[in-house]
């Protein structure tokens, strides 16, 4: 009886490891159990600027392997990750004392992939990847990590051998700006589960996390002196749950993880509509000195801060201040949409004097795209959320300086349904499958802002209908890398049906990580996965 199960065990994880093998690979399980294939290159999401494979060189990491680097830190990410799949003990040290299996280094990177890029290197007699920055080091990371068998994914050891592709990677991004956005205003997500996302989407290469703290549903930060905001304004969420916010020490948590995989956080307090968190919980921010009721609807455009009243640049310099303060990256978000409760003359002077602010705490503005219908300072950023092609007042703007973050919301926006059967989500923007959502051109989508007027693109997820991890997970995956790679990889690689396999290739990983993915009926995604 125990020999049958013991049998019966073995027989099935051998079964598994061909199924992996075989997911990677394409080829049957009979025959993969039996090679040694390699990741092509061609599977590397998001697509590369420039790959040479070499025929025929692989590069095999050993128990013995050890990892060198000159950032500590990258070092130790990657030994981590892959330790848990390897059960390797991966040992990370100095280049200065000897080769190694892997080598990050800081040296000799070529100047073109400039402070994002890397160049990686897989000879016979290991890994070298060369960057001039440690962000484009952490990116060359992800590549490289793309490139070990989908197993390496795992959390859990797995089984040898780990064999890498011979050739050449040199790599850098299209666009310097790569964005996530999270709703945590509607729907409330922990602390751990902001940070769940971050690793996730530092996969895709994505270094910007948009993080929207305060909307009519909540406000989710802690602002000293105003501690209404969060024992009122953050205690209920859509639908009327529980709510919740980030103590100042929560938020400088998220802000040090999103660090550690190279993504800025970008706090975002939304101004002056929707505000209603704030207005129900300082009768003073009203113009008429009454707090109106908490609100737990999905409406918009009901609530503004008080333009003419004093109290509300008070108020704003101590919430843009505190916030300045956590925030090590250049950019504040002041929001600056849907203001259809306040008369655009005050709308214009309202968002000029938050500008100033912003500008008063060291900081850049960045505000939906409605923030052109003010005068925008030099450093001012759009992000333009509309569905159509052309905006007049945006293509002005950017005719006179402004750059401009893309996210069209019938192609960007996480939070639109797949189908007409997608359960969550929705749909006011219409419904975006992956192949709509990956094609499109940042560079030349919307008519009058060309490329160079472009920052980058961003893919927001609003949270009126996503509640868990596994929600967030399966609106984001996998349109959020189509996104990702819209904003890494260069114009002349886009090719939905080159982008499919890319994308098929994630499925066994994702499926590894527990990433609640949607299987588009657009993918052909392996067995297994
Ligand atoms: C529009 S787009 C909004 C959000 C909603 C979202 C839902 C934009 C800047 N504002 O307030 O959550 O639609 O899709």
């Amino acid at each position: 009886m125990a020999r049958r199960t013991q049998r019966g065990r073995r027989i099935g994880i051998t079964a598994l490891v061909a199924a992996a093998l075989s997911a990677v690979t394409g080829i049957g399980p009979a025959v993969a159990a039996r090679t040694t294939a390699t990741v092509p290159f061609s599977s590397v999401l998001p697509a590369p600027a420039g790959a040479t494979p070499a025929a025929g060189v692989t590069y095999t990491l050993g128990s013995g392997a050890a990892i060198s680097t000159d950032v500590p830190d990258i070092g130790d990410y990657l030994a981590g990750v892959l330790r848990r799949s390897t059960g390797y003990p991966l040992p990370v040290r100095s280049p200065s004392s000897g080769p190694a299996a892997v080598s990050l280094l800081l040296s000799a990177a070529p100047a073109g992939v400039g402070d994002q890029g890397y160049q990686l290197d897989v000879t016979r007699s290991g890994i070298v990847v060369r960057a001039v920055k440690p962000e484009g080091l952490f990116a060359g990371v992800q590549t490289l990590l793309e490139l070990l068998p989908a197993r390496a994914a795992s959390s859990t050891p797995q089984p040898g051998p780990w064999v890498v592709g011979g050739g050449r990677i040199v790599d850098h991004p299209r666009f310097a700006y790569r964005g996530a956005m999270l709703d945590v205003a509607r729907h409330f997500f922990s602390v751990a589960q902001v940070e769940r996302y971050i690793d996730q989407i530092a996969l895709y290469k994505v270094n910007r996390l948009h993080l929207h703290l305060a909307d009519d549903q909540g406000w989710r930060i802690a602002v000293n002196g105003w501690d209404r905001l969060t024992s009122v304004g953050g205690s209920t969420e859509v639908g009327g749950g529980p709510g919740g916010f980030y103590t100042q020490a929560d938020y400088r948590a998220i802000v040090a993880y999103a660090q550690s995989r190279y993504i800025t956080v970008i706090p975002e307090v939304d101004m002056p509509g929707h505000t209603n968190a704030a207005l129900a919980s300082y009768a003073e921010l009203n113009c008429d000195g009454q707090a109106p009721p908490l609100y737990t609807g999905t409406d918009v455009g009901f609530s503004s801060l008080c333009v003419g009243k004093p109290i509300t640049y008070r108020f704003l310099d101590d919430v843009i201040g505190q916030l300045a303060a956590l925030t090590p990256g250049p950019y504040l978000h002041i929001g600056g949409d849907e203001a259809q409760s306040t008369v655009p003359a005050d709308y214009a002077a309202f968002v000029d004097r938050v500008q100033q602010i912003v500008a008063a705490h060291g900081k850049q503005a960045i505000g939906w795209h409605d923030v052109v219908n003010a005068t925008p300072l030099p450093s001012t950023v759009a992000q333009f959320w509309d569905t159509t092609t052309s905006n007049t007042a945006v293509a002005d703007a950017a005719r006179h300086g402004t750059k401009i973050i893309m996210s069209p919301a019938n192609r960007a926006y996480l939070d639109m349904k797949y189908t007409k059967a997608t359960p969550l989500g929705q749909d006011w923007a219409g419904l975006t499958e992956v192949r709509k959502a990956y094609g499109w051109n940042p560079g030349s989508y919307l008519s009058g802002v060309g490329e160079p007027a472009v920052l980058g693109v961003e893919a927001p997820l609003w949270t009126e209908t996503i509640v868990t991890s596994a929600d967030i997970e399966y609106m984001a995956f996998p349109r959020l890398a189509a996104i990702a790679e819209l904003g890494w990889s260069p114009q002349s690689t886009h090719d939905w049906t080159a982008f499919r396999g890319r994308l098929a290739a994630q499925g066994p990983r994702w499926t590894l990580q527990g990433v609640a993915y949607y299987k588009s009926p657009q993918i052909t995604w392996p067995t297994g996965s």
